[in-house]
């Protein structure tokens, strides 16, 4: 069947639940990170991570790339899901099978099963990077969960509610946890505190944000 069917990963998940909707897998992507960051060198390969325009006119100080069916593009015209990279006029570089599955056990393992991504958004965080407090509503199908998987240093990751004022929790995102977020919890803002300067024996002084995402049909809204 699927080339990654070996994927290796966890039998016997740890839980916990964030929110309503929103779980946390502790650990879940560990076994698998090695094959996860040789695909991720492979996409990077072809569409560099970079640093993107804020609508505001700012430059964001995390880097991005996607791939699959669409990836997600920011410029002074706003934010939306595009088919072709904007840098080289490429379309985006295929989902590998690994990431594919992954995101599918992950969001099965949660209760969305038949969970089908089509694109992940790249996120890299060097020391200092952060990423202000907000939601994620560029995408059309709000009713599919979005699959997060955090590799590397860990980050500090505010998760609010459905208006910016309610006061954030805290929770510590490490190597390997991979959390579904759906239901209630799909519109709730969040952001990640400045990154903590750090070595991380597998990728080194940086963190890296896996999200999985159903976009729904026109993807772009503006
Ligand atoms: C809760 N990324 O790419 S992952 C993003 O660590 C983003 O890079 C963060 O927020 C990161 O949009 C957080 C966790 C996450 C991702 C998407 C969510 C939490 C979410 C969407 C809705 C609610
Ligand atoms: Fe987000």
């Amino acid at each position: 069947m699927d080339l990654f069917d070996d994927l290796p990963l966890p039998t016997d998940v740890a839980y916990a639940s964030l929110a309503p909707g929103a779980v946390l897998l502790r650990a879940f992507a560990c076994e698998a990170d090695a094959t996860l960051l040789q695909a991720l060198n492979g996409i990077v390969a072809q569409a560099p991570l970079r640093h993107m325009q804020t609508p505001g006119g700012y430059t964001m100080s995390v880097a991005t790339s996607s791939c699959g069916r669409l990836g997600w593009v920011s410029d002074a015209r706003g934010y939306r899901y595009a088919a072709r990279d904007p840098q080289s006029g490429q379309p985006w570089p295929l989902m590998p099978d690994c990431f594919t599955q992954l995101a599918q056990r992950a969001a099965t393992e949660a209760g969305y099963a038949g969970f089908a991504p089509e694109a992940c958004l790249i996120n890299q965080y060097a020391p200092g990077a952060k990423l202000s407090l907000h939601q994620d509503r560029d995408e059309l199908d709000l009713s599919a969960p979005i699959v997060s998987v955090s590799l590397g240093l860990p980050a500090v990751f505010q998760f609010g509610g459905l208006q910016r004022s309610d006061r954030p929790q805290r929770h510590r995102l490490l190597h390997g946890d991979v959390v579904v977020w759906g239901g209630p919890s799909r519109l709730a803002f969040h952001g990640v505190l400045p990154l903590a300067d750090g070595e991380h024996a597998l990728l080194g002084r940086r963190r890296i944000n896996l999200t999985f995402r159903r976009v729904g049909e026109s993807p772009a809204r503006t």
